[in-house]
């Protein structure tokens, strides 16, 4: 069968790095394992349009990821399909998997798959492949009569047959065995035309970086994180598994650089320890990679972080979110200041280069709250210092909060981005002005400080990429007004 698998286009006003989406990597993966010939469009990357693509490569079903901020782009993506031909077309990914109903009523959007997409879209292309083989002219609307009954066995879908009734099936049971899967399919991207997602090496752009999943979920529930998305249980995969994928990456695909996107990766540190011999042993080690999204500090010893530094650990991020201690508790990390500067200490004792992720604007917070992350953020003096302004996603327990107790000042799915240093909500004497004010205080105060300018300057890395650092830091503390304009060219770009 023929499948085509859409990222459609979202490109942030701030520089941003493009990689290769993880989640389509996968599903184009199992597909091809199924026997399937897969087109990856990624629309951040095509020349031609999704229609004109539809044109020549015919598939006979569509699959299209969303977050929140990217579903109305998908929306329009599968409306522009729809107008070619009436194609089979699921949509996954954090936004739909969390308002499933909201894509489901849609007329352009089949199936709705939630959560974890592997297995689900394996069982979606069965039944549209046999659809297909007992009449080559099978189309949605025959995959969703209600008289066939064609889906009715599939576990974690929601969708709406042709009389209009809305269908809600129980959640699909995760993946048990990780291992099982087979490596992401980079070969179905236009590797050449990607960035990477954080540089680990002095080469930059010019790095060869591929990304890995060793676990999945995450058994924390963070109140501004979108992991209801993904089963709480975590499952990890095993070291020999990792390590082939790993050994796959460096010699078939020549990766200088890896980075490691799990949300959580070190829950179990002995299989982190027995990771690192084996990379260590298999002399993988030479090989720069990061924890991209932090681990936990509480997890962080340094006996554990000087493995990983061995192994060729280069960087590693810690989510520390509030400097306050009332903030700290009320957003439940379960974790204090003190294991967080344990962490840091520990990182830094082993030679580790590092990155805090702070956020301003929590619900609850003040004036006060914020100077203390700011102070506590320069107490900790990470390599990188990112202040992100909260951006309540639904799912999210901070947006039922802003929801209930706030005024969000946005309306449309497009603008839950970070977008022109705007405020995405006012909560009691927290206003937008305040928010917006600290936000860019605690960049200026962060990186402005003498100390951290030398520093930052006599970087190799500050130097090859310095165009993009000024560039960045002059967007941050001079955001402007480009949403409008950035917006009609997207939506001009179906
Ligand atoms: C890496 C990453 C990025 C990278 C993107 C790299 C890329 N091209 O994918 C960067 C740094 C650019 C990024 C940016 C943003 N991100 Co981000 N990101 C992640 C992160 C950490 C990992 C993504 C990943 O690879 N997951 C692993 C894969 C296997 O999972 P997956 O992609 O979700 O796909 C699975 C399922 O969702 C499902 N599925 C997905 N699509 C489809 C489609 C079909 C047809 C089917 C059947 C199934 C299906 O099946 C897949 C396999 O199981 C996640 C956190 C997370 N745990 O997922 C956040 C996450 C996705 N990001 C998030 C956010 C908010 C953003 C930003 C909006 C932040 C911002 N700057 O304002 C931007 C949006 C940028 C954009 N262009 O869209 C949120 C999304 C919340 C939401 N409601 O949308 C997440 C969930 C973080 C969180 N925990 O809150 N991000
Ligand atoms: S922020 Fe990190 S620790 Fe908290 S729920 Fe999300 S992934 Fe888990």
């Amino acid at each position: 069968m023929r499948v085509m698998l859409i990222n459609p286009k979202f490109r942030l006003p701030i520089d941003t790095r493009t990689t290769p989406h993880l989640g389509l990597a996968y599903l184009a993966a199992v597909s091809e394992r199924r026997g399937d010939e897969v087109f990856l469009f990624d629309a951040d990357v095509e020349a031609e349009s999704v229609t004109d693509a539809v044109h020549r490569f015919q598939p006979d079903a569509v699959g299209i990821t969303a977050n929140t901020p990217q579903v109305k782009q998908a929306w329009r993506t599968a409306q522009a399909i729809k107008s070619v031909k009436d194609i089979p077309i699921v949509i996954g990914g954090p936004h739909p998997s969390v308002l499933p109903l909201e894509s489901a009523e849609r007329s352009e959007i089949d199936i709705v798959a939630r959560g974890e997409g592997e297995e689900i879209w394996l069982k979606v292309c069965d039944v549209v492949e046999k659809g297909l083989a007992a009449d080559p002219s099978f189309t949605a609307r025959d995959l969703l009569d209600p008289q066939a009954r064609h889906i009715d066995h599939i576990l974690g879908i929601t969708f709406k047959t042709n009389d209009d009734e809305l269908h809600n099936h129980p959640d699909h049971p995760p993946i048990a065995d990780l291992d099982e899967l087979p490596w992401p399919a980079y070969h179905a991207f236009k590797m050449e035309s990607y960035t990477n997602l954080q540089p680990a090496t002095d080469a930059i752009d010019g790095a060869k970086s591929f990304s890995i999943l060793t676990s999945r979920g995450c058994p924390y529930r963070c109140t501004f994180c979108s992991q209801s998305i993904m089963p709480q249980k975590w499952r990890a995969r095993t070291a020999e598994s990792i390590l082939a994928e790993w050994q796959h990456l460096v010699e078939d695909l020549g990766a200088q650089e890896i980075g490691v996107l799990d949300d959580s990766a070190n829950i179990k540190v002995d299989r982190l320890f027995e990771l690192s011999d084996l990379l260590i042993e298999h002399k993988l080690n030479h090989i720069p990679w990061i924890f991209v999204n932090g681990i936990r500090a509480n997890l962080a010893s340094q006996e554990f972080l000087a493995k990983l530094k061995a192994a060729g650990l280069k960087r590693t991020a810690f989510g520390v979110e509030s400097g306050d201690p009332d903030i700290l508790l009320s957003i439940d990390k379960k974790i204090d200041h003190d294991t967080i500067r344990r962490a840091f200490k520990n990182a830094k004792g082993v030679g580790l280069e590092t990155i805090g992720f702070f956020i301003i604007g929590l619900p609850g917070e003040t004036e006060e709250t914020m100077e203390r992350t700011i102070k506590f953020a320069i107490e900790l003096d990470p390599m990188i210092a990112n202040f992100s302004m909260l951006t309540p996603y639904p799912g999210t327990i901070v947006y039922e909060i802003a929801k209930r107790q706030g005024r969000m000042l946005v309306e449309d799915w497009e603008d839950y981005v970070f977008f022109e240093g705007k405020a995405r909500y006012e909560m009691g004497e927290m206003t937008a002005e305040v928010i917006e004010r600290k936000w860019r205080e605690a960049y200026r105060r962060f990186y402005l400080r003498p100390s951290r300018v030398v520093r930052i300057v006599t970087r190799k890395d500050f130097w090859i990429n310095w165009r993009r650092t000024f560039r960045m830091a002059f967007r941050t503390l001079f955001p402007r007004e480009e949403k409008t304009e950035l917006k009609q060219a997207i939506e001009a770009n179906v």
